[in-house]
């Protein structure tokens, strides 16, 4: 073997690794804090990105009615508060506009788009 066809070859099985290394991180698609309810201004986790740990009366103005995405890394367990569950309005009011699984990532959602103001941390949706 030539020291070219031995680097080539080197090459290959990097770029084998690299690529099984992407197909294997499925969950890790959208980058959100864990133990974080997390919200993108931007579908596909996209834009400026807004998490909580805790629950939110009042979003910030930059996310509030402008969030395209959203992921639950919530810590889940017996007896935890670990869907989300967002809201139209301030404080909880208005309608449900989605309510986001432990673990769940949502790119997009054309019911819930522009129009989250609050959320909460409840036991199921
Ligand atoms: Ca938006
Ligand atoms: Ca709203």
């Amino acid at each position: 073997m030539t020291m070219q066809r031995i680097i080539t070859s080197a090459a290959a099985a990097l770029l084998a690794m690299t690529g099984a290394l992407t197909v294997s991180t499925p969950a890790g698609a959208a980058d959100c804090p864990s133990g974080h309810f997390c919200a993108w201004a931007h579908s596909n986790f996209d834009g400026q990105r807004a998490n909580w740990s805790g629950d939110d009366g009042w979003w910030e103005s930059y996310i509030a009615d402008e969030d395209s995405s959203w992921a639950n890394h919530g810590i889940s367990g017996p007896g935890i508060k670990d869907h989300v569950k967002v809201y139209s309005r301030a404080h909880q009011g208005g309608h449900m506009t989605i309510c986001v699984t432990p673990g769940q990532e949502v790119g997009s959602n054309g019911a819930a788009n522009d129009n989250g103001d609050s959320h909460t941390w409840a036991m199921s949706c």
